[in-house]
């Protein structure tokens, strides 16, 4: 077996000796030795072959699938020998091409194998489909180390210890587009966390459930994704001393709201909707006034009811017993689902024009009455607002007609307002029912999951605000891995060649510079009171032309380059969705419903727009809240970072492997853009070329101790020393040794080794020697 593996070895060092800038002259040793290359064909696939003879800048090669082709050399690549064919850690490739790499990650995915290691990042690639790799079996298998293979149990574990032993809080951050399986990832995070860090069976238990409440209320099917999340997400568990969940917290982002009144065709409003329309047993339905879904505006409009697979009646019931369980009492259920209903019926509400300059009334019908009996406000109030405006003249009040424009939009404003508040109370009521008892030790772990990168035929004001959010997450990515990573070699004094990475801080200048980026000229212009959507894409086009990232468009259109891609933006409605206006008229009838739920929102609301020194008087004209939505979005991302800058990150990267949701379908050029934009390779690259290896000293043994002459691994701290000059100087032979050289790494390691030893650290902590080795293949 010994002699099996120096063998290998010394095959694989010869096979990688040629690196892969040096790629021109060794196209011959290919040629010889018959070596395997990626060969791109004219459709952009890739296909392996051998090169049989090259003239000039031609080659001819004979692929493995029986042809012969005739190929520019510009399109040749070393292929990676067959030992390393599916490692499941990309940082063992010795070619790190992109062909090598996506073909790495499809073998490994045709066989299920759908997570693998990019050095520090765990990669996922979405099944589509149950795969068997989940459950108490596997958790077991990943908590005792059973097994090693890349997993998000292995990440949920490693976050764990990590907590335990430096007692520092941590985060695992979820990423990928839109489908690629963030939240679904997410979940079996917490499962992993929820199993480690059970104890009562209460609050575990709570915790998991909650995932199914916030999908009801915060997921929708997309033309992307049939359980899209529309909000963003961090989940905090906190645990004791002893490693036990003692209590969580929720925060989330930015609710896609416009959701709620129009939907674009083929999409659905939030899940709730339809789960309640389906599952509400009859005498609820009665209470509710509740009708089929198809009956309702806000949800016909798509001609998309029903998901395929998906039993919505069968998700109520589910829903109801995770309220349960959550502690939310049937007082405040029945509550709830009475402002889901209300919202249903607002948005069957009509007018009747009666002038002709289109103003109107409202239509006084079944939607009107049932809409204010669910509220539990007066009919003719409602109808008072939602076709007129009090206007503040002087000391006087008048009373202004609305158009239809006006007064449907109002409304939709109004059930818009009603949803948001509905889902900020739920997770409100989520948190108290999870509080962190006393007996928590403040150490936690963070999970975020937020709504990933979008781009549709059409993009508003979301999808700019959810990009945005993924530009941010993006730049943490990039501090982390690719900047922080090779600042650290070069203050350890380690010769190192800078790796190059596309850093997005020019995207997020163009959103965040003041005065003129995209968020402050959004502010000025949503403040602006004869500004339209279309003055505001000229403003934009006038002053941020110059920026490389941004591209005006025709008419009401611009463009972003994101990392992720570039994006066509349309202004239409992005002025009114960033003031979110929500009438005084609204916050003084929901104040009046003598029912719960209205109230508290009218509060929340006047409590967030009341400016100082502002009477209640003023009413009629404090029509805006304090701060624009994008703005505020702005802060929460900030504070979002600022938390996650004190926690060790662990990074997880979802790949949608093809755009139809279905199983076992790898479209390679998909793939390949995902890895592109996100900096996977880069980070590959790193790894590979940096010296991630820091491994104890019995592993080190373990593994290289066959090197040594007399294959013993010694125990007493000075032979080790001995040793490891002998084995270290065995190694030179096949890895690259960084040097490191400077003061600080000197303090920060403790006792350095000398030059000729090279990278090798000792460090003595308690009674082990941990030896940690800066080093690289070839
Ligand atoms: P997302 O969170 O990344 O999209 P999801 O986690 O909702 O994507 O995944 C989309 C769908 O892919 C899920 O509904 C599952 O059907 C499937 N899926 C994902 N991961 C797995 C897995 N590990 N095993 C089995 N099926 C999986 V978005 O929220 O739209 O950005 O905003
Ligand atoms: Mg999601």
């Amino acid at each position: 077996e010994e002699r099996n593996r120096k063998e290998k070895v010394a095959t694989v060092r010869e096979e990688v000796k040629i690196g892969e800038g040096e790629w021109n002259n060794n196209i011959d040793y290919f040629i010889n030795k018959k070596l395997r290359v990626w060969c791109r064909l004219l459709r952009g696939q890739w296909e392996s072959g051998t090169i049989q003879t090259t003239s000039g800048e031609e080659a001819t090669v004979s692929l493995s699938n029986g042809n012969v082709v005739k190929v520019p050399t510009g399109d040749l690549f070393p292929a990676n020998p067959h030992i390393l064919e599916g490692v499941d850690d990309l940082i063992q490739l010795s070619y790190l091409n992109e062909p090598s790499v996506l073909h790495n990650l499809q073998y490994r995915y045709s066989r299920d194998l759908i997570y693998s290691k990019a050095g520090p990042i765990l990669i996922a690639v979405n099944p589509f489909k149950d795969v068997k790799i989940y459950g108490n079996d596997f958790v077991i298998a990943y908590r005792q180390k059973v097994t090693d293979s890349p997993h998000v149990y292995a990440i949920a574990d490693t976050a764990y210890n990590e907590m335990m032993r430096d007692g520092v809080n941590q985060s695992v951050i979820i990423s990928g587009e839109s489908g690629a399986g963030k939240t679904e990832t997410a979940k079996f995070a917490m499962q992993y966390l929820t199993a480690l860090g059970g104890g009562s069976g209460r609050i575990e238990y709570e915790v998991l459930q909650t995932n199914c409440i916030l999908e009801s209320f915060g997921n929708a099917k997309t033309s992307r994704n049939d359980n899209s999340s529309r909000f963003g997400k961090l989940i905090e568990i906190h645990f004791s001393t002893l490693g036990k969940i003692c209590g969580a917290k929720i925060q989330t982002f930015l609710l896609e709201k416009s959701r709620v009144v129009q939907l674009a065709d083929g999409e659905r409003s939030y899940h709730i909707f339809y789960q309640l329309c389906a599952g509400a047993p009859s005498n609820l339905k009665e209470r509710l006034h509740l009708k089929l879904a198809q009956q309702y505006n806000y949800l016909n409009q798509s001609e998309c009811l029903a998901i395929d697979g998906v039993d919505d009646a069968q998700k109520f019931h589910k829903l109801l017993e995770a309220l349960n369980i959550v502690q939310i009492c049937k007082e405040d259920q029945e509550h709830a689902f009475a402002m889901l209903a209300a919202v249903l019926w607002l948005g069957n509400i009509s007018f009747k024009v009666i002038d002709n300059e289109n103003h109107v009334l409202v239509l006084a019908d079944e939607a009107l009455s049932n809409a204010a009996r669910l509220m539990n406000c007066s009919a003719p109030e409602l109808m008072l607002a939602l076709s007129t405006h009090k206007i503040q003249a002087g000391k006087d009040c008048i009373t202004k007609k609305l158009t239809l424009r006006q007064a449907t939009d109002r409304r939709d404003a109004l059930a818009k307002f009603i949803y948001a508040s509905l889902f900020d109370w739920l997770v409100e009521q989520i948190n108290e029912s999870l509080a962190v008892g006393k007996l928590c030790t403040g150490r936690s772990i963070s999970i975020i999951d937020i709504y990933g990168f979008e781009s549709f035929k059409k993009n508003s004001f979301e999808q700019f605000c959810i990009n945005y959010a993924n530009e941010r997450l993006q730049q943490h990515f990039n501090r982390h891995l690719l900047k922080l990573e090779q600042e650290e070699y070069e203050l350890d004094g380690i010769d190192w060649t800078k790796v190059d990475f596309e850093d997005n801080q020019e995207c997020l200048n163009l959103f965040e510079t003041k005065p003129l980026g995209l968020l402050s000229l959004l502010d000025e212009e949503s403040n602006f009171p004869r500004a339209t959507d279309l003055t505001f894409a000229n403003k934009l086009k006038q002053h941020l032309n110059a920026n490389p990232c941004f591209k005006g468009e025709r008419g009401r259109a611009f463009s972003i380059r994101h990392y992720a891609g570039e994006v066509l933006y349309d202004t239409n409605g992005f002025l009114e969705k960033n003031r979110d206006p929500l009438h005084s008229d609204f916050i003084e009838l929901l104040s009046s419903c003598s029912c719960p739920l209205p109230n508290l929102f009218a509060s929340k609301m006047l409590n967030q727009s009341q400016r100082p020194g502002s009477s209640p008087c003023q009413f009629g004209t404090v029509d805006t809240p304090k701060q624009s939505v994008g703005t505020k979005f702005k802060g929460q991302l900030f504070k979002l970072m600022n938390q996650l800058e004190n926690t060790t990150p662990h990074f997880i990267r979802c790949i949608k492997p093809n755009s139809k949701q279905l199983p076992g379908m790898y479209e390679e050029a998909l793939v390949l853009q995902q890895l592109r934009c996100c900096g996977v390779l880069e980070v590959v690259r790193i790894s590979r070329s940096g010296y991630p290896t820091r491994m104890t000293h019995q592993e080190f043994a373990g593994r290289y101790g066959f090197l040594l002459l007399d294959n013993s691994v010694p125990q007493d701290p000075l032979s080790i020393s001995v040793a490891i000059q002998i084995t270290l100087s065995n190694l030179k032979k096949y890895f690259h040794i960084a040097v490191v050289r400077s003061e600080i790494a000197r303090r920060k390691y403790g006792i350095m080794a000398n030059e000729q030893m090279a990278a090798i650290i000792c460090l003595q902590s308690g009674k082990t020697y941990v030896v940690h080795v800066y080093m690289a293949l070839f």
